[in-house]
């Protein structure tokens, strides 16, 4: 297998980091975003969706959607444990992980799309363009404000996203929370346990991926 990738992006970034816990050593292919090589015909033909992460298999089938490709590294490398272990556990990290997309990497795209130059005419990734939309900008702001106060709130009271102990919706919200720089947007001194469970997971080796 290998894994379509652009290294500053946040998506594909989720991938690398489940796989480096997972000791996965995946073969990566660049996919460069900022000359708009996802809009190559070599890629477009490979992926009408235009996006990355991208895992294509060894019989040529691919997999898109940076959640669907984590779930498929878990069935074939189910140690670590990173979905959850009972029901309601997988119940609460799918929980916590769609938070953290929706709250996190969401309201980042938001403020961040709307605004830079570059992505004129290109608000949202894929095979449609959109337009960009100031007000979207501001909301995205907004959004990410209360997400890292929101963060910062429930870290107060449990050790990592989704309880006890590391998970996927860690990684959906460590990408999140760091990935806010590009918005300007950082954690201050008023968001103490976010600060310590963001250096927690910076911590550990996969952070690095
Ligand atoms: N829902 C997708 C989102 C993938 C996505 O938005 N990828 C971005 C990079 S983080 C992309 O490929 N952007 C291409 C573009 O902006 O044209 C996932 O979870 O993997």
């Amino acid at each position: 297998m290998k894994l379509y990738d652009y290294k500053m992006a946040p998506n594909p970034r989720r991938v690398r980091v489940f796989a480096a816990e997972k000791g996965l050593d995946i073969p990566l292919v660049d996919v460069d975003l900022g000359a708009k090589a996802q809009m190559d015909d070599a890629y477009r033909v490979k992926n009408p969706q235009m996006i990355v992460p991208a895992l294509e298999l060894d019989d040529g089938t691919l997999l898109t959607e940076s959640v669907a490709i984590c779930r498929y590294l878990e069935e074939l490398h189910p140690t670590p444990n990173l979905f959850g272990d009972s029901a309601l556990e997988r119940a609460q990290v799918e929980m916590w992980n769609r938070r953290m997309e929706q709250e996190g990497l969401a309201a980042v795209a938001e403020a961040f799309r709307n605004t830079v130059p570059g992505f004129a005419g290109r608000a949202l990734p894929g095979p449609h363009d959109y337009d960009q939309i100031a007000e979207l900008a501001a909301r995205g702001q907004a959004r990410l404000a209360h997400f890292f106060d929101d963060l910062n709130a429930h870290l107060a009271t449990s050790a990592f996203v989704a309880g006890d102990r590391f998970t996927i919706a860690d990684i959906t919200a460590y990408i999140a929370v760091d990935f806010a720089k590009v918005a300007k947007k950082r954690p201050d001194d008023s968001q103490p346990a976010l600060i310590a469970w963001r250096d927690k997971v910076a911590a550990r080796p996969s952070a690095a991926a």
